[in-house]
């Protein structure tokens, strides 16, 4: 018999948002006739906009002819794309060939594993979105789980809280995953907080990934987009980024993940020529219809400003729910630079809470246990719904004893 690899089995639950459907599912089917609103897993609900669809339709009609028929591509990402995303959210402060091109950020982020192998110490903000820690457990970098703490051996826990404006004391880690703007808190980095994170990162000889996947939802003009945005990010930092939130591409799947040259290895090897080497072993490309379609929207004002405004309306959702949670009495964080509110829940955990307002209110959102120990206490409320649903949850959360 095949050994199954020992590391699944110190996986403690079922992924974190797959176990959300299922409560959601095994509530609908005890309740047939309940209205659920979702506002737990972060998934995009809006249209995409009319570039994004013109754009799609001429690259796969393209696809139908003899001339614009194209197969397998580099595993890298097309050149113009690779360009135009330098061009348009780095301002040219990175080099096309330091662009990868993928099919998401979750997708690179289990890659990124491969590459890094099992012998590495990792450090996670907690909370966190839970892809870091499970795929290190899965990839063999940690060890036991301990019940006690809920915390696994070998993974740095970084805690963030209101006490420490959700930046968590650095500790020493050789990998160290930071996203922000946060998920699930909505915290947001200031400059000063990433230059931080840089020199320690300098200073400790440590790696970041930074998960940037909500870069485009921050609104305040002083904070950083990208970690590159930081003097010397370039020798310690590899960033995750995608077209699934701001562009609605959650199900058509684009993202980017940027290795600049000088990030090495304790050997000297450039990360950036492991980086090739693992996307070019396995991964095929991301598709050449999204990634033709994605440079033709890139290259009009247009598909720029419908982007712009699709993240305006999930940012007002952001804010009608944040205030009526306040105004409802209860503590909450995020919500101004990121998608996602994340609220104080008292006398209750953060299932329970999940549970409580699934049955009463019919609203699914996700407990903060789920993103690591740091995040019980608080449930998270999503901004990716349909305004009107929006609307009816705050009057639902208005009838909860909560
Ligand atoms: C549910 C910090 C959502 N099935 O779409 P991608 O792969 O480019 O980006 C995924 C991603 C990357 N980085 C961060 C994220 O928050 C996400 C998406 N997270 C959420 O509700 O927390 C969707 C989760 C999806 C998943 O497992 O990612």
């Amino acid at each position: 018999m095949v050994q199954r690899n020992k590391n699944f089995a110190k996986l403690q639950a079922g992924y974190l948002f797959p176990e959300i459907n299922r409560r959601k599912t095994e509530f609908l089917a005890k309740n047939p006739e309940a209205n659920i609103i979702s506002l737990g897993i972060g998934d995009t609900t809006e249209p995409l906009s009319k570039t994004v669809v013109k754009a799609l339709v001429n690259a796969a009609e393209g696809m139908g002819s003899l001339d614009g028929y194209s197969g397998y591509g580099a595993e890298q990402g097309m050149a113009p794309l690779r360009e135009k995303i330098a061009e348009v959210f780095y301002d040219n402060s990175i080099a096309a060939d330091e662009v990868f091109i993928s099919d998401g950020a979750k997708c690179d982020t289990g890659r990124l594993q491969m590459m890094f192998g099992n012998d590495v110490t990792l450090a996670v903000q907690d909370p966190s979105y839970p892809v870091y820690v499970d795929s290190g457990v899965i990839m063999g970098q940690t060890g036991e789980y301990n019940n006690d703490n809920q915390q696994f051996d070998n993974i740095v826990y970084m805690k963030c809280v209101p006490e420490n404006d959700f930046f968590p004391e650095l500790e020493k880690a050789d990998i160290i995953y930071f996203c922000s703007p946060n998920n699930p808190t909505g915290a947001v980095a200031t400059r000063e907080q990433l230059e931080k994170l840089v020199d320690f990162a300098k200073t400790n000889q440590s790696i970041i990934i930074f998960d940037a996947a909500y870069a485009e939802f921050i609104s305040e003009p002083d904070v950083p987009k990208s970690i590159y945005e930081i003097d010397g990010a370039k020798d310690v930092a590899i960033e995750i980024c995608s077209f699934s939130k701001p562009f609605g591409y959650t199900g058509v799947r684009l993202g980017w993940t940027i290795v600049p040259k000088t990030v090495q290895f304790e050997d000297g090897t450039p990360v950036h020529n492991d980086w090739n080497r693992v996307m070019t072993t396995v991964f095929n490309g991301a598709s050449n219809i999204i990634q033709k379609a994605t440079i033709e929207v890139l290259n009009s004002e247009q598909g720029l400003a419908e982007m712009k405004a699709l993240v305006s309306f999930y940012m007002e959702n952001a804010r009608i729910i944040k205030e009526a949670l306040d105004e409802l009495g209860f503590t909450t964080y995020g919500g101004t630079n990121a998608p996602y509110t994340w609220v104080k829940i008292e006398g209750k955990d953060s299932w329970e809470a999940f549970s409580y307002i699934l049955e009463n209110a019919h609203i699914v959102t996700t407990p903060g246990a789920g993103f690591g120990p740091g995040g019980e206490g608080y449930v998270r409320f999503s901004a990716f719904a349909h305004r009107e649903n929006v609307l009816e949850a705050i009057e639902r959360m208005k009838k909860l004893d909560l």
